[in-house]
């Protein structure tokens, strides 16, 4: 059984707000990105909140540890639950998300392999088992590995371990369906094929049913 993250990609208070209303009671998170902030400002995120639903921010850090730290002071003071970083900067890096998202009360979730064809140049195999070993090792509470490639999921499972989270982006829009990957995670991540729906509540209940 896997939880529904929305991925709110679209630009506008306006947009943002309508989508979120017609999801809800069918979403576990909303996943929030540079779309949405650099189109709104992070004050979107106390305004998602209002919902009472866990907010994401998927910044997918990669910076030395000063700046890193820096950027999760002001992703968690903005009311954020969770941020998602980059693992290829280096375990000091890493760490500071990290303690940096403990320290607040937060959620770290870290990037291993992407979703996408071009994920296969760097952010794939070897380079991936290795950064889900990292984030095992820095205390995260999660990665982010593709419902794409369901094999790669299995993979980075079986090195993390049953005690951290996966959650999977690539479902809907990208090809991937809930039924390929939720038996190896524990949140699917939809955007497009929510958001862009004509009935984006029934689109997401129709995905958090076939995530069960
Ligand atoms: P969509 O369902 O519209 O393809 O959106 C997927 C979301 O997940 C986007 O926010 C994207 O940035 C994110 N994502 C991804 O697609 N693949 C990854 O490997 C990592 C991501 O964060």
């Amino acid at each position: 059984m896997a939880e529904l993250l929305l991925a709110l990609d679209v630009k506008g208070r306006e947009e943002a707000a309508r989508v979120a209303l017609a999801c809800e009671g069918e979403l576990d998170a909303i996943k929030i990105g540079y779309p949405l902030v650099l189109s709104t400002g992070l004050g979107i995120v106390k305004e998602l909140a209002k919902a009472n639903i866990p907010i994401i921010a998927d910044f997918k850090v990669a910076d030395i540890p000063n700046t890193n730290a820096l950027i999760c002071e002001e992703v968690f003071a903005a009311g954020c639950s969770g941020i998602i970083t980059h693992a290829f900067c280096g375990s000091d890096s890493l760490l500071a998300i990290v303690d940096g998202a403990h320290d607040h009360g937060g959620s770290a979730f870290v990037v291993c392999e992407m979703s996408h064809p071009g994920a296969l140049d760097f952010l794939s195999g070897a380079n991936a088992e290795r950064m889900a070993k990292m984030a095992k090792e820095s205390g995260a509470d999660g990665i982010i590995a593709p419902a794409t490639r369901p094999d790669r999921t299995a993979v980075l499972r079986s090195v993390i371990g049953g005690s951290m989270k996966i959650y999977s982006p690539g479902v809907g829009a990208q090809g991937a369906q809930p039924e390929d990957v939720k038996k190896y995670v524990d949140g699917i991540i939809v955007g497009r094929a929510i958001y862009e729906s004509a009935d984006p509540g029934k689109a997401a209940h129709e995905f958090r049913v076939r995530a069960l």
